[in-house]
């Protein structure tokens, strides 16, 4: 199986906690601009986007996608909640993620690339930020994971958006800690302790601090 990612996208980084956590063996091409922009990429993904998984001749993208087409073709162990209530809270927390709280690190992060970290224009998406993980403090409540005792996929996309949560408020001038966010903290000591997540948050901060 080949997992074509970025170190340090929280996307790619859900998939490769999925992927580890299931105890599949993967291997992940080395991806730049002109390989998303070449056409044997786009002929596999015409929006040049990763994450993008090939499992044998079958090529699926789209983050969410890929670890619920993981959870159907390699059932054990489970990553998803038996009930289906259990399974529409998880897909309810991976969507306010993947739709709200993810892009808006993403904004952050871009704006603090570009040097705009702090600029009194761009306070209202801080604002924002602060107010989403105030939703998500208030969605949650961690026992010790978001559904229960067991890691599920609602918890894989938070791991290392959690990490750019501390980083990106910080950066931007309005620092979220644990008196914040004290159910996220909880969660994010047991969720860190299992390999899958700090071995994936590990390779992204080595490849944020440029290795
Ligand atoms: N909704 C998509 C987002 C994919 C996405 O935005 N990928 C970014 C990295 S996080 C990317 O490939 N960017 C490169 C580009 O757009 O050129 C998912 O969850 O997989």
């Amino acid at each position: 199986m080949q997992l074509f990612q970025f170190p340090f996208s929280h996307n790619c980084a859900k998939v490769k906690i999925a992927l580890i956590e299931k105890g599949l063996a993967f291997e992940s091409p080395v991806v730049d601009a002109t390989l998303l922009r070449s056409p044997g990429f786009l002929a596999m993904n015409p929006l040049g986007k990763v994450p993008l998984l090939v499992d044998g001749e079958f090529a699926i993208g789209e983050s969410e996608v890929i670890v619920e087409y993981l959870e159907d073709r390699y059932p054990r162990p489970r990553l998803l909640p038996v009930t289906v209530e259990g399974r529409a809270r998880s897909r309810w927390l991976s969507r306010f993620h993947d739709m709200y709280l993810g892009p808006q690190l993403s904004t952050l992060y871009f704006a603090l690339s570009d040097g705009r970290a702090g600029k009194p224009e761009f306070a209202p998406e801080v604002d924002r930020l602060v107010e989403l993980v105030a939703m998500l403090e208030a969605l949650i409540d961690p026992q010790p994971y978001f559904l229960g005792k067991q890691f599920t996929l609602a918890d894989a996309p938070y791991a290392l958006s959690y990490h750019f949560v501390l980083m990106l408020s910080a950066a931007h001038g309005r620092p979220l800690t644990e008196v914040e966010m004290p159910k996220l903290a909880r969660w994010f000591e047991s969720v860190s302790a299992r390999p899958s997540v700090a071995s994936v948050l590990q390779a992204a901060k080595t490849a944020l601090a440029g290795g």
